[in-house]
């Protein structure tokens, strides 16, 4: 028998490895995600630099896997992610942080209430001193273009109040839906945690004080998106009940001892 000629290996245009990859965790956000997600490939086509975005479907009931594909089809850097059924925003983001292969790894809500010009702020402080960059809307030089209404605004006080009693108070803002990590870090964090709803935010953060890693809060201005898909009594009522998880998982021992860090954070 002829032994085969050897095949060229075929020929594959080497794709760099993005330098951010970013998450966007979505809900039912068949009407907002669409825009959203073009938006989002515009922004990084000009930025000109390497990207990946993941757009992790919390097993929607609409037509938000639709939405995404059409949108990986027009953005080859954009991919889907998801599952069936809803587990909760902390889930949908830990999946997506899980599979990114950046080197930078961030998530925002699929409304882009936060601008993405936000995005040069992060890079440099990951370039530089800190391990974590979050959009703070309690930073000094922090505006809003678009207020939240005032119960929304009341609903994110009293909630901020707890966490400061309950998981941690020298951060200002844990709740805002746009953070950055270097990738190390973020699997460190997501890794350990636990939450799989609203409250996964206070206890990325908590584990991360406890590791001692820096934090940067960076201001912007907001534009509040109408439209938002938290329930006001049933989703407080869960974050409150995982803010006291965080605070057992810690004294059981679920997430392990305590970094020997230094808890050397800075607030920006
Ligand atoms: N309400 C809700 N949002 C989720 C869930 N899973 C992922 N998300 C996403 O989390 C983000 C929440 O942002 P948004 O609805 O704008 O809330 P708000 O800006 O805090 O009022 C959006 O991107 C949602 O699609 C979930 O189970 N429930
Ligand atoms: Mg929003």
């Amino acid at each position: 028998m002829a032994t085969p000629a050897p095949q060229a290996a075929p020929r594959v245009r080497p794709v760099p490895a993005p330098l951010l990859s970013l998450i966007v965790p979505a809900y039912n956000e068949g009407q907002r995600l669409g825009p959203s997600l073009a938006a989002m490939s515009a922004f990084f086509r000009a930025a000109g630099f390497p990207y990946e975005i993941l757009a992790v479907d919390d097993g929607s009931t609409d037509d938000t896997a639709a939405v995404i594909a059409a949108a990986a089809a027009a953005d080859p850097a954009l991919r889907a992610a998801g599952y069936v059924t809803n587990r909760g925003k902390g889930h949908a983001v830990r999946t997506g942080m899980l599979a990114a292969r950046g080197e930078y790894l961030m998530f925002t809500d699929a409304d882009l209430s936060i601008p993405l010009s936000i995005i040069a702020d992060f890079l440099s402080a990951l370039r530089g001193d800190y391990d974590i960059a979050i959009a703070s809307r309690w930073h000094p030089a922090s505006k809003n273009a678009v207020p939240p209404p005032p119960a929304r605004r009341a609903m994110g006080a009293i909630f901020r109040w707890c966490v400061r009693r309950l998981v941690i108070s020298d951060v200002r803002d844990t709740q805002c839906g746009c953070k950055a990590y270097r990738a190390e870090t973020a699997r460190y964090l997501f890794s350990r945690s636990r939450i799989d709803r609203f409250s996964f935010d206070a206890e990325v953060i908590f584990l991360a004080a406890r590791a001692g890693y820096r934090i940067k809060e960076v201001p912007f201005v907001l534009h509040y998106s109408p439209g938002s898909s938290v329930r006001p009594v049933r989703d407080s009522l869960l974050m409150l009940r995982d803010l006291g998880r965080i605070r057992i998982n810690a004294l059981r021992g679920v997430y392990g001892r305590a970094g020997a860090g230094t808890l050397a954070r800075r607030a920006g």
